[in-house]
């Protein structure tokens, strides 16, 4: 029990590192991304396990695809290109699906941002997109890695009337360019 508990928080740690490296700083494991985000896959193996921190082989990546608890990484077909599906900083074009939205999505913010959110609205800042949730508790999660959150609604029905555009990734998170302070409302949660 206790050596499957150990395998699976390596597992993670692991992950987290593969994040990193397909979605900010490919150079941290010595490789490169293509223009849609891929890796090769025998180049991030060998490059990970360069590093010394890590111990990383083909059957160990399939599982962390497999079991990641967001879905956060793709193969190619064959298995032999691996890319994040969303959350880039680097500028690379991962073939987002355009897709019309909800009419109310959420951001979870850190109280800290919100009287900056309140005055420009939500911009990127080091990634690609803003990135929204479909529910109020996930945009709480995600708010809570800032400290304190705050919740925003977001009128998307407003946005896409006003000609914004919406994607959603492979593994369902969904993205926008920006929103300007007029399209958000802050919610009061209990
Ligand atoms: C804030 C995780 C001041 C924004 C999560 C956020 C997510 C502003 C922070 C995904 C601002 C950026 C992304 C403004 C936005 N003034 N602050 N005008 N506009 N901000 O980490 O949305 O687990 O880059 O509110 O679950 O927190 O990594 O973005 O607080 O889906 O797969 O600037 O990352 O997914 O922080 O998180 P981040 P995020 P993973």
């Amino acid at each position: 029990m206790e050596m499957i508990h150990t395998m699976a928080v390596d597992l993670v740690k692991t992950g987290k590192f593969l994040s990193l490296i397909l979605r900010h700083h490919p150079e941290a494991a010595g490789i490169s991304l293509d223009e849609h985000g891929w890796a090769e896959v025998d180049a991030l193996i060998g490059g990970v396990n360069r590093t010394g921190n890590y111990h990383l082989d083909r059957e160990t990546l399939e599982e962390i695809v497999r079991s990641n608890n967001k879905q956060r990484y793709s193969f190619n077909a064959d298995h032999s290109l691996i890319r994040a599906n969303q959350g880039h900083s680097i500028p690379v074009d991962v073939e987002l699906e355009q897709k019309a939205p909800p009419d109310v999505l959420y951001h979870g913010t850190g109280e800290k941002f919100a009287s900056s959110i309140d005055r420009e609205g939500l911009i990127p800042k080091s990634r690609l997109y803003v990135h929204l949730s479909s529910d109020v508790e996930t945009a709480v999660k995600v708010g809570s890695r800032h400290g304190r959150p705050v919740v925003y609604e977001v009128d998307c029905a407003k946005m896409a009337a006003d000609g914004y555009v919406f994607y959603l990734s492979v593994n369902k998170v969904w993205l926008t360019k920006r929103v300007p302070a007029a399209y958000l409302r802050k919610r009061e949660e209990k």
